[in-house]
């Protein structure tokens, strides 16, 4: 490293102390923390950013945001070229640059980092970063810091693009580094394009029906509530009312959005008794998960939660049933032999009637550990690959290799059978492969495509909600004295460790008809989760129960909570 680069460094890094006593560990969704400790890592995150661009020869992104968590936190992740989450090798050393106690100690670890990794680092290459954040009023501090991080990297370029929800700019990363215009009024035409093509194909036996076209969308008092303002614009045959757009002077997170939806089963703030009836979504934080609820008949601050599950289920019928158009018999087209593999991805937190459904319509099922990563990472083995976690994070991958096939079978159609229900359906998936993000979950994209297939189909809330019946669950967390004693296996649904707790676990559930149940330590929160499913919701309860005394029994202080 040139010697004018190491001062470099060295000066920059000495304006950012980290927080003494804290380390900070880059976890799914990395790094978050209280903002006022976050200025050091986030310095430091912009540092290794640009390493990342020039290691990879490509556009990458950094995104400040805490999502769901309270409005003063914050937080600070990567994006990688493909738009993606910053590649998993890279995390350790992510958890070294945050916890390096001095500029030297920093220096030293980017020097042997520069090495080993055989980073470019010669000052011809140029690194450029595409920054976004959410609404937090810390984040425009936060990006000073980022910013600064990257131009301590000599050619490093940092692209402010403002205030975006965590998806856009993953959108925008990917974009770029294929050459596509990678800026936000680009992103509304490609989705509200996508989604206007999806309603003009509706069969016309269901366009007669009277489909109730509203949906109330809560936007979390942040991002998504703030960007779902203006594509609500630019839709037709769609009427998006927005509550909690951040701008009534609502707290972000605060008895509102996806997250606290999801968990407490209850109305947002704003919601009540008046939308009975009335078909309802909410986001979180920065707009990369939604569910969707309606308010219950018999309370109304309760809801009847639609979940990630659920869309994931409405998402693989639309899909199959497409498939099935598209490769009708009757065709003796030889290209036409080509068979989507079309695959969902979940983990053990979905219900399991949820799964049951996906393997009777006849489709792949594959678990993985928690975490968006390891699901995306499933998914893109397919042609088609669905993944949703419970909680409303989830998208549908196509295969570049598959959607130029579609492409082809489209041009083909357009010559011999233009305007045939085979070719309605390549339309229809193609529209679906460019609404849906490519890149990464986006509650806004998912938001639109349940929409779109709601209308196709003519089905009401109810009627989508009624595709299969949830069993009932539990979900509880027990506090520990060292989460990382249990270790797990097959996709979290078996302890390994410590010794014994899985045969106790074992031993429980086979108490419950429909019994099931897993621990898993949490990635996000010091805690042992527990969740149980079983054929009542007094049986669910009681197991969860059960076996969070099991966990407290194997390594608790003795006291375990909800
Ligand atoms: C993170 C993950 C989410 C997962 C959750 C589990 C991403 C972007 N986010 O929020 O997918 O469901 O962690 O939290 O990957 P837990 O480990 O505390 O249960
Ligand atoms: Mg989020």
């Amino acid at each position: 490293m040139k010697e004018e680069q190491r001062l470099l460094l060295l000066q920059s890094s000495s304006l950012f102390a980290p927080p003494e006593g804290v380390k900070l560990s880059y976890g799914t969704a990395g790094f978050r923390a209280d903002a006022s400790i976050l200025k050091s890592t986030v310095h430091r995150v912009g540092i290794l950013t640009a390493l990342r661009s020039l290691k990879t020869r490509s556009v990458v992104g950094l995104m400040i945001t805490a999502s769901h968590n309270k409005v003063t936190d914050n937080g600070v992740k990567i994006v990688d070229p493909s738009g993606g989450m910053l590649s998993q090798e890279w995390e350790p050393f992510a958890d070294q640059l945050a916890n390096a106690e001095t500029p030297e100690a920093l220096l030293s670890l980017i020097t042997e980092f520069i090495e080993k990794e055989k980073i470019p680092f010669d000052g011809v290459q140029t690194a450029e970063i595409l920054l976004g954040r959410d609404t937090r009023p810390s984040g425009e501090s936060l990006l000073e810091a980022a910013k600064q991080g990257i131009s301590s990297i000599f050619g490093a370029m940092a692209h402010d693009l403002g205030i975006l929800t965590t998806p856009q700019l993953h959108w925008m990363v990917r974009a770029r580094n294929k050459s596509m215009a990678a800026t936000e009024p680009a992103y509304f035409e490609q989705i509200s394009s996508s989604f206007r093509c999806l309603v003009e194909l509706i069969p016309n036996e269901t366009k007669s029906n009277k489909m109730d076209n509203r949906v109330v969308v809560d936007g979390a008092d942040g991002v998504g509530g703030e960007k779902l303002e203006v594509l609500k614009n630019m839709l037709t045959g769609l009427v998006i009312e927005v509550r909690n757009t951040g701008k009534g002077g609502g707290l972000l997170n605060d008895g509102v959005g996806a997250d606290y939806v999801q968990k407490e089963k209850v109305v947002p703030r704003g919601f009540g008794s008046n939308d009975i009836g009335i078909r309802c979504a909410s986001l979180d934080g920065d707009a990369d998960r939604i569910v969707y609820f309606t308010v219950s008949d018999n309370s109304s601050s309760r809801i009847d939660l639609v979940d990630g599950d659920k869309m994931l289920s409405l998402f693989a019928l639309f899909i199959k049933e497409q498939l099935s158009i598209l490769t009708k018999e009757g065709n003796e087209n030889p290209n036409n032999n080509s068979q989507a593999r079309l695959g969902v991805v979940q983990t053990a937190y979905a219900n399991g009637a949820s799964t049951d459904y996906l393997k009777q319509l006849g489709l792949e099922v594959i678990f993985t550990p928690t975490g968006v990563k390891h699901l995306h990472e499933k998914a893109a083995q397919f042609d088609i690959g669905i993944y949703f976690e419970a909680n409303g994070h989830g998208t549908i991958l196509f295969s570049e290799f598959w959607l130029s096939w579609l492409e082809a079978r489209n041009n083909e159609f357009s010559l011999v059978s233009e305007g045939s229900e085979q070719q309605k359906a390549a339309l229809r998936l193609l529209s679906v492969s460019k609404l849906i993000n490519q890149a990464v979950g986006d509650a806004l994209s998912s938001l639109l495509l349940v929409e779109a297939i709601l209308q196709h189909k003519g089905w009401s809330i109810h009627k989508w909600n009624k595709l299969y019946q949830d069993l009932p669950s539990r979900q509880l967390k027990v506090k520990v004295v060292d989460r990382t004693a249990v270790t797990t296996t097959n996709a979290e649904t078996i302890a390994v460790s410590p010794p014994g707790i899985q045969e106790a676990i074992d031993a429980e559930t086979a108490k419950y008809s429909k019994g099931r149940c897993f621990i898993r330590p949490s990635g996000t929160e010091d805690v042992i989760r527990v969740y149980a499913e079983a054929s009542t919701q007094e049986s669910a309860n009681s197991l969860a129960g059960s076996v969070a005394k099991i966990v407290d029994r194997f390594l608790g202080f003795g006291s375990s909570e909800q």
